[in-house]
């Protein structure tokens, strides 16, 4: 690969990547990512000191230490799409030269960590729970654009919800770092997330529209693979272009959901703020 355009690599006049407005020195290897750009603030409280802050549009960013480890704490906004735009420009930091706007010979790998809130689709999890996305399922259009590697298992997986819910395409199928799932999993339930492209009709949701699809909800929440232990957990609307993307740029990457409704049981947490209090205090404590 040659030099990379203008157009394609856009920088601002200081030479920050276009929408992060960031340049490699301002970011640790280590980051946490989180849709509200508020909970930027409730992380970085906890920072012994914050050296970097920039904020732009919906991407917030804070970069400071934390017992001694450096970490950078970034608000990405809701939706896939903003999750193209926040890991295509972080690599870019890490592995393209800004100046001759060309690809490094050696590869950095970032830690990537979602951490962010969720729905629970089996009555058996519990509001203010934490959970980690073993795998994560696509429903949005965003890999259509991209050739995502999959194996057979999240094929398969793919082709069988198509069928199920009787959906006019196949979600993509991708499953998260194993070493970072490891690294938090004492802590947490592990589940599989699926991913949708809005939070109404996407997620089963109905108000004054019909939904296309309304028993997917039911769809989802009794989806089960025969030859395996393989239940969907749960509903947000970033992770699965996060592994998808993680994948295919090489970096590590996993999503932990602080669960504040359980959609089986029609209930929404009263201390939500609390429990992702509480997951921020974990991912700090052991990241
Ligand atoms: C919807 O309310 C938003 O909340 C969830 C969804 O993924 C979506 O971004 O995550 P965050 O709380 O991290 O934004």
């Amino acid at each position: 690969m040659g030099k990379i355009s203008e157009t394609d690599l856009i920088l601002n006049e200081d030479g920050s990547v276009y929408h992060l407005n960031l340049l490699p020195k301002n970011i640790s290897d280590t980051i946490i990512a989180v849709g509200d750009p508020n909970r930027v603030f409730q992380v970085s409280q906890y920072f012994d000191d914050i050296d970097f802050e920039m904020n732009k549009r919906e991407f917030i960013t804070h970069t400071g230490k934390y017992s001694g480890k450096r970490i950078t704490v970034i608000s990405t906004g809701i939706g896939t799409d903003n999750i193209e735009i926040f890991l295509t420009e972080l690599d870019a930091l890490v592995n393209i030269d800004l100046k001759t706007r060309e690809p490094k010979a050696r590869r950095k790998k970032l830690r990537i960590i979602r951490v962010g809130t969720s729905g629970a689709i089996q009555e058996d999890i519990p509001l203010d729970s934490h959970l980690i996305s073993e795998y994560a399922i696509g429903f949005d259009n965003l890999m259509n654009f991209y050739d995502l590697p999959m194996d057979k298992f999240e094929k398969s997986i793919g082709r069988a919800l198509k069928k199920q819910i009787g959906l006019n395409f196949s979600p993509y199928v991708v499953k998260g770092s194993e070493s970072l799932r490891d690294l938090f999993k004492k802590e947490m339930i592990i589940g599989n997330t699926v991913t949708a492209p809005g939070f109404y009709a996407p997620q089963g949701r109905e108000m004054r529209i019909p939904a296309r699809y309304p028993k997917l909800l039911e769809d989802l929440t009794y989806f089960h693979t025969k030859n395996s232990d393989f239940w969907l957990t749960n509903l947000e609307m970033e992770t699965a272009a996060y592994y998808a993307l993680g994948r295919m740029l090489g970096h590590e990457v996993i999503s932990l959901n602080a669960i504040i409704a359980n959609r089986v049981k029609n209930k929404f947490s009263k201390k939500h703020t609390k429990t992702v209090d509480e997951l921020i205090k974990k991912v700090l404590d052991l990241v």
